[in-house]
C-alpha cells in the first residue's frame, strides 16, 4: 500500500510543489505533474524531516475519469495529490484534472462534516444539531422501523448513485436494502444517463469503445458530447486521432469546446439529430453505400413484417414452418424469404445470403389466411423517403449539400465512430435519436471492429463484474423502483411495482438529490410537509441534501477507505486505498451500514463481516468479488491490484474494449451479457437475436415508432402538459456538465470557483440577449411555471438561438437559494415502460426537454 517512503524537509517540499506547479500549468497547478516528479521531490535530504508516504488511489466522483492518483501524505494529512501515471499502457498516462488534484480543498474544507447531525426542527429551515454516532444510528434505525411497520419496508427508498466507483461500500448499501426489503432507485435512469436506444436496438444496457480505440477510427462524428470538458483525461485521444488524420466532426446546437477542436462543426437545432441521421441513411441507401452482407447476417432487416397488424411474422404462424424447439422462452422465431419462407433462429446467425430485402410477399398462414408482408429493410426504405435533404434542413437547419457530402463521407471513410453524448439523449425522444444514429453505423457495417461503433459516455454507472455474491445476500431478492415514479406517481403502464403508500423515507448516499434530481423543489416541499417522513443522507460534506435531511451521517472520501472500482469508460480494475484515517468522525460506509443493520435486526450484522475493521472487511469483500466476479476479473488478485491497475479481461484480442466484437467475429447472437442482469432479462429486448430496428411491441406501434423516426421536441412533453407553453416559454433550458465540477461535487471548491468568478452563469445568444435587454454580467432570472433560477448572463455567439445554457450542479447556496432543477420535469415516455429491468430498460430522465423564459432581474413581465 505504501509504495514510497522518504524524508523531506518542509522547505524543500514546498519548493518542489511551487516549482512543479508553475511547470505543469492548469493540469498540475496544485501539485506535481506525475509520479516521477513526486518521487524526485520526496527523495530529499535525511535528518529530522517528517516522513512522507505516497499512496495510490483512484479518484472516484461520478465522473468519467477514474484517474489513478497518488496522495502525498505527511503525519496522516494529505499534502499534495499527483497523477499516478502508472498505467501499463503509456497512452493512458497521465490521468487527472484540477478538480481531482485539488481534492484537499474538500477533504479539509469548511463544509466537511465533523459529526453526525440530527434535525429536531424543520428540514431546510432549522439548524441541524450535532449528535453522537450512537444517537444518530439509533434514531435512524428507530424511524426506519416505524415507517416500515406502518407502510411496509418497500416504502423506504434507497439511492446510491453509479455502481462502478464503489463495489464494496455501495454494495453494502444494496446488501442492507435487500435484507430489509427496501426499494432501490437505480441511478442510471434517474440521472438520465440510460440511453434507451441500446436495449431497444442491441439488447444491452449500453456500450462504448475504450478511449484508446479512438485512435483506430478514421471518422469520428460527435453528436452532443462535450469530450473536452466531460472526458478531460481522455480528450487527448480525440486530438491525437485528429492529428493522425481522423476526421472529427461535431454536431451540436452550440459551439462547444469540443466543436472548437473539430475539423468541422455543424450547428443543428436542439433534438433534431434523428432527422439528420435519417437523412444520412437515406443517402446511404439511395447510393447503395450500405453493407448488404452485414445487415442480412446481423440485423433484423430481412425479417418479414405483416402489413395487416404491423407485427413481425412469426415462424409458428406460417404454413410449413415451426418455431424451433430449442428457441429460448424469452425469444421468438421469425421469418425471412429467399424464394422460400425460412425460419429465423434467434440463437443462430446462419441465414443464406440471397435474402429478400426489398419488395413484398404474400404469406400463407396456418390459419388459412394469406397476408402481405414486407422485409424490415423495405419498410425502412419507405420511411426514409420523408428525409430528403430539404426536409432535414427544415427540421435541423443543416444545409442539404453538407448533408449529402457528410453522408458519403460517413459511409465510405472507415472505421466510423459515432459518439452520442448524454446531453443529447437526455431528451424525451433521446431513444429515437439513438436508434437513428445507430442505423448509420449498422448500415455501413461499422460495428464490432477496431475503431468502429457507436458509443455513449456517461458517468461510471455500469457494473463490470458479477456483484451478486456481495450486493445481494443469498436467497434474497432486490426491490427496484425507478425514481421518476416517486416524483410522478404511478402510471397505467408501469411494470415496476409501486408501493401502496408511495415512498415515505429516503436513504441517500454518494448523491445530492435535493439539487440534482428533477423537481428538487417538490422533493424539498415533500420533506417540509411531512409527506416524505424521513430522509437520511450519507455524505462527507454539507450539501443542500444534508440541509433537507432528518439525519446526516458523515461518510468519508476515497482517500479514507478501501474500495474497488471498475467502470465502463475505463479499461482498468483499480483500488481505492486509504491514504489517511477518516477525518473528524467520518466513517467508511460499510461500517455505517453494518451499524445500522444490527440496529434494525440483530440477525443482519453477520452479513457485514462483524469484528473486522472497515478496511479489513473491505479487503475481504474485494477478495470475494474477485473470486466470484466472472471472466472480466478472472485470475486478478488483491495483491496484484495493490501493485497498480490491472486491465480487465475481455474476449477481444489484447483485452481491448470493442463492443460486439465477439458477435461480429464469432457470429454470436445479440446481445452479449450486460452485468449485473441475467442474459435472459436483456435478451428478451431483441427477440430475434439480432440488432433490431423494427420494434413491434404495442407501445411502439401506438407511438408510430416501430422504425426510428424524427419527432420534434416538446410536442409530447411540455406542450402536452401545458399548451400555453408554446407561446409562453420559447427558450430551451439546456443543462450541460461543467468542467469546473463533477455535478454538484466541487461546487464549493474555492480553486474551481475562482476560475468562474465564484458565480453561476447562464449562456445566451447575443441576438436573444439583445431582444431581452440583457447584457453581459446582468443578473438574470430563468423561469417557467415550475420554478426559477437566479444567475448571471454570459452573452456568447457560440450559443444556439433560443437556448438558455446552464452548467448543472451548483448548490442552491450559490444560486441565491433557487434551485435549477425546479424548472425540469420528470416526463415518462410509454415506450420506456414496455419492459422493466432496473437500470437497463426503465424510464429515463430527459433534463433538456425543458422550456423556460429569461428576464433581467428587476424587469417587469
Ligand atoms: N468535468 C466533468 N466531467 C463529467 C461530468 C461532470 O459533471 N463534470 N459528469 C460525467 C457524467 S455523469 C456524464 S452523464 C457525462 C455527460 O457528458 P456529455 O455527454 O458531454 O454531456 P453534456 O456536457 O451535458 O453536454 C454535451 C453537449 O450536448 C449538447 N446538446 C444538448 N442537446 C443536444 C441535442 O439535442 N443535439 C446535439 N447534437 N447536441 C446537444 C450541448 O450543447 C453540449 O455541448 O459527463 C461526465 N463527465
Ligand atoms: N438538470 C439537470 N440535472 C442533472 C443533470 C443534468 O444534466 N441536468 N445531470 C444528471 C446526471 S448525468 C447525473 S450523473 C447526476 C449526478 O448527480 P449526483 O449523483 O447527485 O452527483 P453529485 O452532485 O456529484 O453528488 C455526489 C455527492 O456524493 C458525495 N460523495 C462523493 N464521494 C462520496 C463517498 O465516497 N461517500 C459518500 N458518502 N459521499 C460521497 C459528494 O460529496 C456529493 O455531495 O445529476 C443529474 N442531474
Ligand atoms: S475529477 Fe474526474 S477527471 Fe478529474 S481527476 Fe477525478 S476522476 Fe479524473
Ligand atoms: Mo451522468
Amino acid at each position: 500500500m505504501e509504495k514510497n517512503k522518504a524524508k523531506l524537509s518542509r522547505r524543500q517540499f514546498l519548493k518542489g510543489t511551487a516549482a512543479t506547479g508553475a511547470m505543469v500549468g492548469t493540469m498540475g497547478a496544485v501539485g506535481f505533474a506525475n509520479k516521477a516528479i513526486a518521487d524526485e521531490v520526496v527523495s530529499g535530504e535525511s535528518g529530522s524531516a517528517p516522513e512522507l508516504k505516497t499512496v495510490r488511489t483512484t479518484c472516484s466522483p461520478n465522473c468519467t475519469g477514474a484517474c489513478g492518483l497518488n496522495a502525498i501524505v505527511e503525519n496522516n494529512e494529505i499534502k499534495a495529490i499527483v497523477q499516478a501515471a502508472d498505467y501499463p499502457e503509456q497512452e493512458y498516462n497521465p490521468r487527472g484534472c484540477l478538480k481531482g488534484l485539488s481534492m484537499m480543498n474538500l477533504v479539509y474544507g469548511p463544509d466537511r462534516l465533523q459529526t453526525p447531525l440530527i434535525q429536531k426542527g424543520k428540514p431546510g429551515v432549522d439548524e441541524l444539531q450535532k449528535a453522537t454516532w450512537e444517537e444518530a444510528l439509533d434514531y435512524t434505525a428507530q424511524r426506519l422501523k416505524e415507517i416500515a411497520a406502518k407502510y411496509g419496508p418497500e416504502s423506504i427508498g434507497v439511492a446510491f448513485q453509479v455502481g462502478g466507483t464503489s463495489y464494496v461500500h455501495k454494495g453494502a448499501m444494496s446488501r442492507l436494502a435487500t435484507l430489509a426489503g427496501w426499494n432501490i432507485h437505480h441511478a442510471y435512469d434517474q440521472n438520465g444517463d440510460l440511453p434507451m436506444f441500446w436495449p431497444m436496438t442491441f439488447g444491452v444496457q449500453s456500450e462504448e469503445l475504450e478511449p484508446s480505440e479512438w485512435l483506430n477510427a478514421r471518422y469520428m462524428a460527435v453528436f452532443g458530447s462535450n469530450i473536452l470538458a466531460t472526458r478531460l483525461p481522455d480528450a487527448h485521444f480525440l486530438v491525437e486521432a485528429r492529428n493522425k488524420g481522423t476526421k472529427v466532426i461535431v454536431f451540436d446546437p452550440s459551439y462547444s469546446p469540443t466543436a472548437a477542436k473539430a475539423d468541422e462543426y455543424i450547428a443543428i437545432n436542439g433534438s433534431s439529430d434523428a432527422a439528420v441521421a435519417l437523412g444520412i441513411c437515406k443517402v446511404i441507401l439511395e447510393e447503395g453505400l450500405y453493407d448488404q452482407n452485414f445487415i442480412s447476417t446481423f440485423t433484423d432487416m430481412p425479417l418479414l413484417v405483416r402489413l395487416d397488424n404491423g407485427k413481425r411474422l412469426k415462424a409458428d404462424e406460417v404454413e410449413g414452418l415451426t418455431k424451433p424447439t430449442d428457441t429460448p422462452t424469452y425469444r421468438e422465431a421469425f421469418v425471412a424469404y429467399n424464394g422460400n419462407f425460412l425460419t429465423v433462429h434467434s440463437e443462430r446467425l446462419d441465414l443464406p445470403e440471397n435474402l429478400l430485402l426489398e419488395g413484398e410477399v404474400e404469406v400463407p398462414l396456418k390459419s388459412g389466411e394469406r397476408v402481405i408482408a414486407k422485409p424490415v429493410f423495405q419498410l425502412l426504405k419507405e420511411s426514409l423517403n420523408h428525409y430528403t435533404p430539404e426536409a432535414v434542413e427544415k427540421e435541423s437547419g443543416m444545409k442539404p449539400d453538407d448533408l449529402v457530402r457528410i453522408a458519403r463521407e460517413m459511409a465510405t471513410i472507415k472505421p466510423l465512430h459515432i459518439v452520442y453524448g448524454a446531453s443529447n439523449y437526455q431528451w424525451y425522444h433521446g431513444d429515437l435519436k439513438g436508434r437513428a444514429l445507430a442505423l448509420i453505423n449498422v448500415l455501413t457495417g461499422n460495428i464490432g471492429q477496431p475503431g468502429a461503433g457507436i458509443s455513449t459516455y456517461a458517468g461510471q454507472y455500469r457494473i463490470r463484474l458479477k456483484v451478486g455474491e456481495w450486493w445481494v445476500p443469498e436467497g434474497r431478492k432486490q426491490n427496484w423502483l425507478p425514481f421518476l415514479y416517486v416524483l410522478n406517481g404511478p402510471t397505467e403502464n408501469m411494470k415496476a411495482k409501486y408501493p401502496k403508500d408511495g415512498i415515505k423515507a429516503l436513504i441517500t448516499g454518494w448523491g445530492n438529490p435535493f439539487d440534482q434530481h428533477n423537481m428538487s423543489n417538490i422533493l424539498r416541499e415533500r420533506v417540509q410537509s411531512g409527506e416524505l417522513e424521513f430522509v437520511a443522507n450519507i455524505d462527507f460534506q454539507m450539501t443542500t441534501s444534508c440541509e433537507y435531511s432528518h439525519v446526516v451521517l458523515p461518510g468519508v472520501t476515497w482517500y479514507e477507505k478501501t474500495d474497488l472500482t471498475a467502470s465502463p469508460v475505463h479499461p482498468y480494475l483499480q483500488l481505492q486505498q486509504p491514504a489517511i484515517t477518516p477525518v473528524y468522525e467520518g466513517r467508511p460506509e460499510l461500517w455505517i451500514f453494518r451499524e445500522l443493520a444490527k440496529r434494525l435486526n440483530p440477525e443482519f450484522e453477520k452479513y457485514f463481516f462483524p469484528g473486522l475493521e472497515p478496511d479489513q472487511a473491505a479487503e475481504e469483500v474485494i477478495k470475494l468479488l474477485l473470486k466470484t466476479g466472472g471472466p472480466n476479473c478472472a485470475g486478478i488478485t488483491l495483491e496484484q491490484l495493490k501493485q497498480g491497475p490491472v486491465r480487465l479481461k475481455s474476449e477481444v484480442p489484447g483485452d481491448r474494449q470493442i463492443p460486439f466484437y465477439e458477435q461480429v467475429h464469432g457470429k454470436r447472437p445479440f446481445p452479449p451479457q450486460s452485468l449485473p442482469a441475467k442474459l435472459e432479462q436483456t435478451a428478451q429486448f431483441v427477440k430475434s437475436g439480432r440488432i433490431e430496428f423494427y420494434k413491434d411491441e404495442d407501445a411502439f406501434i401506438e407511438a408510430g415508432e416501430q422504425l426510428p423516426v424524427h419527432k420534434p421536441p416538446f410536442e409530447e412533453s411540455e406542450y402536452a402538459l401545458n399548451p400555453a407553453a408554446r407561446e409562453k416559454y420559447t427558450f430551451n433550458f439546456v443543462t450541460r456538465n461543467a468542467i469546473y465540477r463533477v455535478h454538484s461535487t466541487h461546487s464549493n471548491n474555492i480553486w474551481m470557483n475562482e476560475l468562474q468568478e465564484g458565480k453561476a452563469h447562464i449562456w445566451l445568444n447575443p441576438t436573444d440577449a439583445e431582444e431581452k435587454g440583457i447584457k453581459q454580467g446582468d443578473e438574470v432570472e430563468v423561469y417557467n411555471d415550475r420554478g426559477k433560477l437566479l444567475v448571471y448572463a454570459v452573452v456568447d455567439a457560440g450559443v444556439g438561438r433560443k437556448v438558455a445554457m446552464f452548467e448543472q450542479g451548483w448548490w442552491s447556496r450559490y444560486l441565491k437559494e433557487t434551485s435549477y432543477n425546479s424548472l425540469t420535469y420528470p416526463f415518462i415516455k410509454p415506450t420506456h415502460e414496455v419492459y422493466f429491468v432496473p437500470g437497463m430498460w426503465a424510464p429515463n430522465t430527459a433534463w433538456n426537454e425543458c422550456l423556460c423564459d429569461v428576464k433581467k432581474v428587476g424587469d417587469q413581465l
